[in-house]
């Protein structure tokens, strides 16, 4: 099985509470990977909240990554860290980070699905699949033809994200995709346990 089967990304207007909540729910209803993802607060809080998601994730053995901040996923030792475009260059964060931590970027088009080839990384994010209110500044919206060819070009395994649901996971797990990443399908739901159940339920019917 990819560890980034089923990876949930944490919604930042979710307060602390409610963020643990999600993240033990979430990992007992099968998600094998989980992302700390904070837009809004200041670094403290971003600290605070990553502690916090640590705790619940300790001895569960699914990994915790931080997205765009290496001194944040340094400063928490988590178990990986997730860039953007505009993020620190992923050589340099290779470097402070060491062989061993966990290294994705995010690539918004093709040129930088090819060059990402090349980089010191250890997984790619598609992004975004499809246009979603989560986030807004998408640059493009690949879709399932172009998660395709994506999937077809890149020799780093791919995680899928942006809009994606239990109406279209199915096709998106069908493109050969290593993983799947959602934020609103788990942390919005009435039940993150049973929709991570579930939706992990449907990749793993569409890739067996
Ligand atoms: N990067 C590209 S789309 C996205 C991120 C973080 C948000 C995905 O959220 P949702 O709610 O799963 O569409
Ligand atoms: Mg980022």
């Amino acid at each position: 099985m990819s560890p980034y089967l089923l990876y949930l990304v944490t919604d930042d207007h979710q307060d602390i509470e409610t963020l643990k909540y999600v993240v033990s729910e979430a990992v007992k209803g099968g998600v094998t990977m989980v992302q700390v993802r904070e837009k809004h607060g200041d670094i403290r809080a971003f600290i605070e909240r990553a502690k916090a998601v640590k705790s619940v994730l300790e001895g569960t053995g699914v990994p915790l990554i931080i997205n765009d901040r290496v001194d944040v996923a340094l400063a928490v030792k988590a178990d990986g860290i997730h860039l953007g475009q505009s993020d620190m260059p992923a050589t340099i964060a290779r470097e402070l980070i060491g062989k061993d931590m966990l290294l994705g970027l995010s690539v918004e088009n093709e040129k930088q699905l090819a060059e990402a080839q090349s980089l010191p990384v250890d997984y790619l994010g598609v992004s975004a699949i499809f246009a979603t209110p989560t986030k807004t500044n998408t640059v493009k919206h690949w879709g399932i033809d172009g998660l395709k060819k994506a999937v077809e070009a890149s020799k780093l395994p791919l995680v899928a994200i942006g809009g994606i649901k239990d109406s279209n996971i199915r096709k998106i797990a069908e493109t050969g995709v290593d993983g799947i990443a959602l934020v609103s399908a788990i942390c919005h739901a009435e039940d993150p346990k049973l929709a991570s159940y579930d939706l992990r339920a449907i990749i793993e019917s569409s890739t067996e």
